[in-house]
């Protein structure tokens, strides 16, 4: 292993936060341990695990026995403990730039794939876990709003709120990238490939691997394009794609087709809500 000692990585295989954390790790060309934390057995809030990472959600990073969270703050701890190949721009305003699309990720499409996930295929889900299983889940560590949001898409499907919401952020984030790439830019940040390709990867992918990508890329030329690139990069194919079983990509293809029709058409209510408030501001 290059560098410091010991890289442990808590995580769960399918997890969009996880994958972009193990892309990272694999385009600096570290080695990892990894250990497993089932979020279908609920493994995230055993008091052990809590103790890294008090929110219970998975990734953790434990480096030399330290826990490090939060998988946009993982990377960039990657990128600042292991610098080459650097993965951030080392001009401020660029920089500043870059993490504005780790926001918009943390801030909006992460809430917004959790939604748009369950309600096409974790809701099925848990319909088969236990009434004890499912009302540990909506305790969860006591986040009032991560039970809202999660009993609401589990009780409404594509019809709750939260998954409108979700919609809306996919529709801004796919409006700016496709601005951002239309020049021929080959990644977010122009020719290098930085953290803003890789806080973006597993959330294309989930919405691809659910066929609802092209809800919002099929008129996108520059996104469409992006999206080819980075599913040919090794980090992609070795950490995210390359993991994922026929068993998991099944289920994902076929619980998403299912939503297809009712997300396109919520998509346009919101295209049409959209266009009034643009007319209001012209
Ligand atoms: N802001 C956190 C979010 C992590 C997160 O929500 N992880 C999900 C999997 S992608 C999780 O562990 N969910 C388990 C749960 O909600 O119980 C990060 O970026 O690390």
């Amino acid at each position: 292993m290059r560098g410091e000692r010991m890289l442990e990585l808590y995580d769960f295989n399918n997890s969009v936060c996880a994958q972009k954390v193990r892309m990272t790790l694999a385009e600096k060309g570290l080695d990892w341990t990894e250990r497993e934390v089932d979020l279908f057995k609920l493994e995230q809030y055993d008091p052990k695990y809590l103790a890294f990472n008090p929110k219970g959600v998975v990734p953790t990073l434990v480096h030399d026995g330290t826990p490090v969270i939060e998988s946009t703050l993982i990377c960039e701890y990657l990128d600042d403990v292991f610098p080459d190949p650097p993965l951030r721009p080392s001009a401020p305003v660029e920089l500043s730039a870059m993490r504005v699309w780790s926001k918009t990720v943390d801030e909006g499409l992460h809430a917004g794939i959790t939604a748009i996930s369950f309600s096409a295929m974790f809701r099925e889900r848990m319909r088969g876990m236990t009434d004890e299983q499912r009302a540990k889940r909506w305790r969860n560590i006591g986040d009032p709003a991560r039970s809202d949001r999660d009993r609401s898409v589990y009780e409404h499907g594509v019809e709750s709120p939260y998954v409108y919401n979700a919609i809306a952020a996919y529709e801004s984030a796919f409006e700016k990238l496709e601005k951002t790439l239309a020049h021929g830019r080959s990644w977010v940040m122009g020719d290098a490939f930085t953290i803003a390709d890789i806080v973006l990867a597993p959330y294309m992918a989930r919405l691809d691997y659910l066929t609802l990508r092209d809800v919002w890329t099929g008129e996108r030329p520059g996104v469409a394009a992006w999206w080819e690139r980075l599913k040919e990069r090794p980090s992609f194919r070795a950490q995210l794609s390359g993991r994922l079983t026929p068993e998991m990509i099944g289920p994902m293809n076929r619980f998403g087709a299912a939503i297809r029709g009712r997300v396109a058409e919520r998509r346009n209510e919101h295209l049409a809500e959209l266009a009034a408030a643009r007319a209001d501001a012209a």
